[in-house]
């Protein structure tokens, strides 16, 4: 058991409460055209990436998926640069080229979302090998869902990271579907932490992923053993998404039954209880912070609005080094 103080679980909550806040709303701003390109809401998963990220420094470093919006608020990423990139603007995070698939803030050690399932793994590797080569102490995670374990660059590279025994977690939200795939029609085991055996890397598995002080008890642990300079882990958490895939989802594979269910675990409801019921925060201090975060929200899209397009120029600026 590790004793987190109230400033870190009042932290926690306000990253949640961030996460849930620019999914919801932009789920409603969509349909207007504030965002650019595709995009794939992660509310329902926010223990899982707050969790994750709450013992990492600014110099530690992620790289995410396609469903990367809570990583990237999780590690830290100024809203205004967020919401600006996502509808393609000028000031954001990348100069407006990036989207939601290419969300990056390296003064925070977000190294991108990427769009191609899979691919940050061997990135993350890469990442992990100059860490290791560099003595930097600092350790890198690699963010996925369950459906992209079955991709080759998932077997390459957890068995290159144990091989060099490379300071990297393999961190998989498993939410039981690869766009509309159930899991059991593309995956013959019943859990995929059980894949590191395999390549001589410990699993480790939560089983409640919306819990989010169970998510960061365990990375807490893992991330201690990687930085200690024991080699990967791979870390799977049960997690659902309530919104479709992405923005283009009917959502006819699943019935409403199940995301019901799920909603009822809903992990932001789950923490308030826990911290009220352990004196660790009034609703009072909580209301606080869901209006707190419900103005910062607003003010970010107000902001990307307001920004300027991204002159044509840029687009060809920062490919190389100079
Ligand atoms: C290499 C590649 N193959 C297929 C796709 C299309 N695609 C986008 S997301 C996705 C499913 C990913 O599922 P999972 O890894 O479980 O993440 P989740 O969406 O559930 O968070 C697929 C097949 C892609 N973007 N890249
Ligand atoms: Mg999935």
């Amino acid at each position: 058991m590790v004793t987190l103080s109230k400033e870190q679980h009042l932290d926690m909550f306000l990253k949640m409460q961030r996460i849930r806040d620019v999914d919801m709303t932009l789920n409603k701003l969509v349909r207007r055209g504030f965002v650019q390109g595709m995009t794939h809401f992660s509310v329902g998963e926010e223990a899982a990436s707050v969790g994750a990220i709450h013992d990492l420094t600014d110099q530690d470093i992620i790289f995410s998926n396609h469903r990367g919006h809570g990583q990237t608020i999780a590690k830290g990423i100024d809203l205004n640069a967020m919401m600006a990139e996502l509808a393609g603007k000028a000031t954001g995070s990348s100069k407006g080229r990036g989207g939601s698939m290419h969300l990056a803030n390296l003064e925070k050690g977000n190294y991108g979302t990427n769009g191609i399932v899979g691919g940050g793994y061997a990135l993350a590797v890469g990442a992990a090998l100059t860490q290791q080569y560099e003595n930097t102490g600092n350790i890198v995670i690699a963010f996925s869902g369950d459906s992209a374990t079955n991709e080759g660059s998932f077997h390459e590279s957890v068995n290159l990271a144990a091989v060099w025994n490379l300071p990297v977690i393999f961190f998989i939200i498993n939410n039981r579907y690869g766009i509309s795939t159930d899991i059991t029609y593309s995956t013959k085991i019943s859990h995929l932490y059980l894949r590191g055996e395999a390549y001589g890397v410990p699993g480790y598995y939560v089983e409640d992923g919306n819990d989010v002080v169970a998510v960061y008890e365990t990375m807490h642990e893992v991330i201690d053993y990687v930085r200690a300079g024991n080699g990967p882990a791979i870390v799977e958490v049960e997690s659902y998404r309530w919104f479709g895939h992405s923005t283009a989802d009917a959502g006819v594979y699943r019935t409403k039954e199940e995301v019901d269910t799920w909603k009822a675990k809903d992990p932001l409801k789950k923490y308030r209880a826990y911290l009220t019921e352990n004196g660790l925060a009034s609703d009072q201090e909580l209301d606080a912070i869901v209006e707190q975060v419900a103005q910062e929200v607003k003010d970010a899209v107000t902001f990307a609005q307001d920004s300027p397009e991204p002159d044509m120029s840029v687009a060809f600026q920062d490919v190389w080094v100079d």
